[in-house]
Formats: C-alpha cells, structure tokens, sequence
C-alpha cells in the first residue's frame, strides 16, 4: 500500500497562514550589523527594553508556499513582530566558551536566528536567516576579553593619533595591541566592535549606541549621526583604569564586573 499524503509538519503557527493547501513560508532579509555588551540581558537598568535591536532586520520579504509551489509574497510585514526567540547578547555570549588572551573571531561574531511572531525563518532552502551581532566586554578595546591598562593604552594611542594630525578614525585601527584579536583594518567590523566597547563613559543604552560607528554616524545611514555620537579619549583611559584598579583590589571580590561599572561611571552609564 502506498505511504500517501505528505504528513504535512510544517511550522503551522499564529503568523504562518493556515490557508488551504499551504505548505511552508521562506523570506529573504536584508540586515545591518549590531554592536552589543556580554552583559546585555534584554533589560536595561532604565527598565526598558534592551538586547538584539530589531532593526538589525532592515527588509524582510515572506513568501509562502502553497501546493504545486505556487508562491504568494504577504502582501504586507509588520516589522513589529521580528524577534530573536528570546536570545539576548548574554545568552549568546555565555553559549560559548571563552578564554581571554586566545580570542578568535568566535568569541564576538554571532549569527543570531530571526524569528517573525514565532515562526522562525529560513531562506528558499530551509536554512536559518540570521542576523550579524558583535558581542564584546564593556572596557575591552584590545579585544582579548580582559579589561586593564592594555585598553588604556590603546584608547590613550587611538586618541593621540586621531586628535594630533587630525587623522580621520578610518585611518587609525583602534584594536592594534598584541594582546588580543587581530584587526586588519580600520574599517573591520571588529575594530567597530572595539570602539563601542572602549566608549566606556557613553550612555551606553542610548537608543543608537548599538550601531554607533567609530565616526558616530549610525550603521544604517551613515549620513546621520548618532545622538550621543562615538568620543574615545582620554577620559575613557582613565575609567577603564579606575575599573582595573577595583576589580584587582580583593575589596571587590564579592561585587561583579557591572556593579563596579556603576560605581565608576555613576548615573553617566545611563545617560543622567
Ligand atoms: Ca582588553
């Protein structure tokens, strides 16, 4: 006897269409680069939302397939309901492990799934979309996953070189110590993920400063600049010694990495 009838599994939910004879949807997107903390767990201390930035999806298109494979496009998306299944900078970050001073690309480059309500999308051949995020340590410039005087001085050699000549930041890579990651260029996405990470003093959940470039102009429009722009100087040299300082002192054993933050940057972490 004839197997009959294809037993029809597809990811059936509250955003899939249930039309007759629908048999699977896939999409194609168009996305943009994200810069986010290991400590962003989706809730920022301000109680608003944190995490993945939705707008890493810059065009979506779905189209669903029907028997025969007659495709239809949705006529219309509502980017509202673009989400990353719960996934948050911390939870991706954590998923891997990480040993500080043997960094590999692995340990910032993440491709975070897309969901749409809770279906999640996949490409013409059932293969995951996804979007590109950078995950760093708040402090760490030199992108070996430690904060101390190697950040320090690199954020102090970054300024000097941008400020004396009047050197454009695409001229100067911001990661060029020995100690952690190789950055190839100035222009690398890694040396973008350096500079929000080495912005220790910014409001660091301002709306933007998730794709804030090395020039503070926005990912997504690089005619536009971010409201709180990129300022790497000195005074970031000398709070990420102030966190160096108490994170080696046994007085902070008990207090984590994000409470000596707070005591360092003051309500400034935030914007007040
Ligand atoms: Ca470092």
């Amino acid at each position: 006897m004839e197997l009959s009838g294809s037993s029809t599994t597809s990811t059936t939910s509250t955003i899939s269409t249930t039309s007759e004879g629908y048999k699977r949807s896939y999409a194609t997107i168009k996305t943009q680069a994200g810069y986010y903390f290991s400590h962003d767990n989706g809730v920022r201390a301000n109680g608003q939302k944190g995490g993945f930035n939705k707008d890493q999806v810059v065009k979506l298109e779905i189209i669903d397939v029907y028997a025969d494979n007659y495709e239809v496009p949705r006529a219309a998306i509502d980017y509202d309901l673009i989400n990353f299944n719960g996934a948050t900078p911390e939870s991706e970050y954590n998923s891997r492990t990480h040993v500080p001073k043997q960094t590999t690309i692995d340990d910032f480059k993440y491709d975070v799934p897309v969901y749409y309500g809770d279906m999640q999308l996949v490409d013409k051949d059932g293969k995951p979309l996804t979007v590109p995020a950078y995950i760093g340590v708040k402090g760490d410039a030199s992108l070996d996953l430690l904060v101390d005087s190697v950040d320090a001085s690199a954020v102090l050699r970054y300024y000097a070189a941008i400020s004396t000549n009047g050197r454009d930041v695409y001229d100067v890579v911001l990661q060029a110590t020995a100690s952690g990651l190789k950055v190839d260029s100035p222009t690398a996405e890694l040396d973008e993920l350096a500079a929000f990470l080495a912005d220790v003093n910014t409001n660091e959940w301002s709306a933007e400063n998730w794709q804030t470039k090395k020039d503070g102009k926005l990912v997504s429009d690089d005619t536009k600049l971010a409201e709180n722009g990129r300022r790497i100087d000195s005074n970031d040299a000398s709070k990420i010694l102030a966190y160096y300082a108490k994170r080696s002192s046994s007085n902070y054993d008990n207090v984590s990495n994000y409470d000596i933050w707070n005591e360092v940057l003051g309500k400034a972490r935030f914007g007040a």
